[in-house]
């Protein structure tokens, strides 16, 4: 059985999750066959132009014709677009992969995992993060009990593309559109990982900011737009099993790309991650004077045995293929197993949520 495949979205992530889904028949055999059927935009001409690049079968301009002729549905479109075309396709019955965060306000992410727990087929919110081995492999370590009582998680996700302040607007500006704006866009991510590796966020203490509040149009000369989200976040947090917690996230961390990094420190040993080196992790034992750096690259590594022999590394794209290996093959299988799901998206929406709330009144908030 061929899984037909509709994608919502031909940008960035149309382009890393149509890759994905071109790598599985020569990768990933086990995983179902699928054929990027329909690709789904609002402009035509740039439209087909990314069927084309993308390998998509044919092209629609409205989601309402494809949800219920698919076999799965991609929504890979802006936050604010994420719950009505997802729901839609889950009345039908057709399982839905959403791009991160789940939804640009708590009520949507309600209402989607809703329509999840009502459908009763796989979903997914596409945190691509927990499918890069060495976080596979720190979790087992956490798990496998190496760390001992996990007293410390840290999380930073630091980007410097909006530090100049002539770098155009987008939706990723936008509270209405986006939600929030380092803290959903990248917060969301060290927060799911955060409950992959170690346990669900229960209080938090947040601070956001804003640095420059209006952003210049592009092509629209001397135009400009507000900002009405946060260009950074800080939190501090009460993870589940009285772990502590901080996170943080940044638009304007002059110097740092797609720094993505973790740090755990137990009673027995510490792991350090940095999507920067994606394929290895810093592992400290109990028993050992400092910090071990493990090459995640050998065949009983996590996905490694998919790929290359030990030491010729995979990169940011090859999450996306683990990730859409996992999730087809809970759709053709019809698992209800699959994680991250809708449920994981809302639990970080309500931790997103919380961290709002908790900056506007200034005092700690529980995540509800
Ligand atoms: C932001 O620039 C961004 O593309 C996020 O939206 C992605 O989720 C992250 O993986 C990389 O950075």
């Amino acid at each position: 059985m061929t899984l037909k495949v509709g994608v919502l979205g031909y940008r960035f992530m149309g382009k890393a999750h149509a890759n994905a889904l071109a790598r599985l028949p020569m990768f990933f055999p086990e995983a179902p066959a699928v054929e990027r059927h329909v690709l789904v935009g609002r402009d035509e001409a740039a439209l087909n132009d990314a069927a084309d690049r993308l390998g998509f079968a044919q092209t629609a301009t409205d989601w309402r014709e494809v949800v219920d002729e698919v076999d799965a549905f991609y929504n890979l479109g802006p936050n604010h677009v994420h719950a009505e075309p997802s729901i839609a396709a889950l009345e039908a019955g057709t399982p839905v992969l959403s791009e991160k965060p789940l939804a640009n306000d708590l009520e949507s992410a309600e209402a989607m995992a809703e329509a999840a727990e009502s459908a009763g087929v796989p979903t997914a919110t596409a945190f691509n993060y927990r499918f890069v081995p060495a976080i596979r492999y720190a979790k087992n370590l956490i798990e496998d009990g190496e760390l001992g009582e996990v007293h410390h998680f840290r999380g930073r996700y630091l980007q410097d593309w909006l530090v100049d302040p002539e770098a155009p607007w987008s939706w990723r500006n936008n509270a209405e559109m986006a939600g929030s704006g380092a803290l959903g866009d990248l917060g969301a991510h060290t927060i799911d990982l955060a409950r992959f590796l170690v346990g669900d966020v229960e209080r938090v203490s947040g601070h956001l900011r804003t640095f420059v509040d209006e952003r210049p149009v592009e092509g629209e000369e001397g135009e400009t737009r507000p900002v009405t989200v946060d260009d950074a976040y800080s939190a501090q947090a009460e993870l589940e099993g009285d772990v502590m917690a901080t996170f943080e996230a940044s638009r304007f961390a002059n110097g740092h790309k797609n720094d993505h990094t973790i740090e755990v420190h137990g009673s027995e040993g510490s792991l350090k991650f940095s999507l920067e080196r994606l394929n290895e992790l810093e592992v400290l034992r109990d028993d050992s004077r400092g910090y071990e750096t493990v090459l995640v690259t050998d065949e009983s590594d996590p996905y490694v045995d998919h790929w290359w022999p030990p030491g010729h590394v995979i990169g940011w794209e090859h999450t996306f293929v683990h990730e859409n290996a996992e999730f087809l093959s809970a759709v053709a299988e019809d698992r209800d197993d699959y994680h991250p799901d809708f449920h994981d998206g809302l639990a970080v929406q309500r931790a997103l949520a919380a961290i709002e709330e908790s900056d506007e009144r200034g005092e700690w908030v529980d995540v509800k």
